[in-house]
């Protein structure tokens, strides 16, 4: 927590709303509905900032395919190696005969990662894809 003054405000919210908000406070560890709801807010505010296409940001990209899946891997190569200026590392795990999970780390202009991310994550045989940043100044 930064040494800034603490303030309060009152929030408002149906009963099975806030059920379910404390059922994630639970789960997740929180001490109290306060720290959740300034970790929100964070995380808000970092997705916030860097829909500036321009802004600077650092993050991964996690991949989860079937190699098996007609020119997965091919493409994703290929597209890799057209960005192979904002990749900082790859990592591929071989999870089971089928499965495989790979981890792209990229530093770059937000608007150009999140391009690049949307073409791997979209691509049929990608079951899963998630990008995360973080800003960088
Ligand atoms: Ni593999």
């Amino acid at each position: 927590m930064s040494d800034s003054t603490l303030r309060r405000f009152g929030v408002s919210m149906d009963e099975s709303l806030l059920a379910q908000f404390d059922e994630l406070i639970k789960e997740k560890g929180y001490e109290n509905r306060s720290e959740a709801v300034r970790d929100l807010v964070r995380n808000a505010l970092v997705n916030q900032s860097w829909e500036d296409d321009e802004q600077d940001v650092a993050g991964s990209i996690l991949l989860f395919y079937d190699h098996h899946q007609t020119d997965v891997m091919q493409e994703l190569t290929s597209i890799q190696h057209d960005m192979h200026h904002a990749i900082l590392a790859t990592t591929h795990f071989h999870l089971d005969h089928h499965n495989c999970l790979e981890l792209i780390v990229v530093k770059g202009k937000a608007k150009e990662l999140r391009g690049f991310s949307d073409q791997m994550i979209s691509m049929k045989g990608v079951k899963y894809g998630k990008f995360t940043v973080a800003p960088v100044k």
